[in-house]
């Protein structure tokens, strides 16, 4: 138990930098107002909020640096810089307090802060990022600019020429600790990337092939072999891995994920190795909604994959 003190902090991190789709920087409201705090206390945590960006002032912010805040091929670049740098900062104190960190994004992009944040305090962390995508993305290697799609690159350090805001990403992590499930929509450079570094991916494909038990075991045998799979564990869940039927309400819905099932028994067989130090849920845009049940389909699967992953069980 890396996490013994039943404590919490759910990080609130309301930020749209990383895509072009207002809405996403709502996330972290609507989850809380879905009651998520009170769901968590329920199940005998102990929860703070803490809240190191401002929705308001991002708003600003983006209007203002839309055409001067550019770099190689990518959009906003020191707005994301700045920001998830914020976001390192929270994550970072939470676990170094032996506290779960559970960051409620915004968009992908901020993971960039939340992993080097778990990073700094579990060196041996292993990564599990769920998701439809694959989010390997360089300044080069970008077609859409959209740094939501870039963050496991900065994380691995792969951008050496970046803006100076971006320069306080450690960039650290090793290839081996990082294990995908649920990729689907893989651009080309991302599959050569993946491909030469030798990373663990789990797609779609596996997931019916094996099931997705025998998926999650095998990563975190990938991510932790020395150990049997033991060891720290962070999950950066980002909603549009599950199927859009259940969570429609997302910037980038690709058709053919994973059940709500599938998603659910995911973070619940991951609370049950009590190996989880840190979750990111992100990507829940309630803008995009076509009407009020998407919204709280969205709202609710994201909550439920918080609840799960830190101890709700069936029976
Ligand atoms: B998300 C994409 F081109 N790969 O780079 C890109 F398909 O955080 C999508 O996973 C990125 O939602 C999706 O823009 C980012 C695209
Ligand atoms: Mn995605
Ligand atoms: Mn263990
Ligand atoms: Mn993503």
């Amino acid at each position: 138990n890396y996490v013994s003190s039943k404590e919490l902090t759910i990080i609130q991190a309301p930020f749209c930098g990383g895509q072009g789709k207002p809405g996403v920087e709502k996330g972290p409201k609507y989850m809380l107002k879905n009651g998520l705090q009170s769901q968590l206390g329920d199940l005998g945590w102990t929860t703070t909020v803490e809240t190191p960006l401002d929705a308001a002032e991002l708003k600003l912010m983006m209007e203002r640096d839309e055409v001067t805040d550019q770099y190689k091929r990518s959009k906003r670049p020191n707005l994301v810089g700045d920001n998830t740098k914020k976001i390192y900062h929270a994550v970072k104190k939470t676990c170094s307090e032996g506290k779960f960190a559970l960051t409620l994004g915004g968009d992908h992009s901020i993971a960039i802060g939340t992993v080097s944040g778990a990073l700094a305090q579990y060196p041996d962390l292993g990564l599990l990022w769920i998701d439809a995508h694959a989010d390997i993305n360089t300044l080069e290697s970008t077609n859409s600019g959209n740094l939501h799609g870039c963050p496991v690159s900065f994380l691995l350090g792969l951008n050496d020429d970046c803006p100076e805001s971006l320069k306080w990403v450690p960039g650290d992590l090793k290839p081996e600790k990082i294990a995908y499930i649920g990729l689907r929509d893989v651009d080309d450079a991302e599959k050569k990337i993946i491909k030469d570094l030798g990373i663990k991916a789990f797609s779609m494909y596996h997931v019916d092939k094996y099931g997705i038990n025998k998926v999650i075991e095998m990563a975190l045998q990938a991510v932790h072999p020395e150990t049997n799979g033991h060891g720290p564990i962070m999950c950066s869940y980002d909603v549009d891995a599950v199927d859009p039927l259940f969570v429609p309400a997302t910037g980038t819905p690709v058709r053919g994920g994973l059940t709500l099932r599938e998603a659910l028994f995911l973070v619940e067989r991951l609370a049950e190795t009590k190996d989880l130090v840190a979750l990111d849920i992100v990507e829940c845009n309630p803008d995009l909604a076509v009407d009020d049940i998407h919204v709280s389909n969205t709202i609710s699967a994201g909550c439920a994959i918080a609840r799960c992953a830190l101890g709700e069980t069936l029976l």
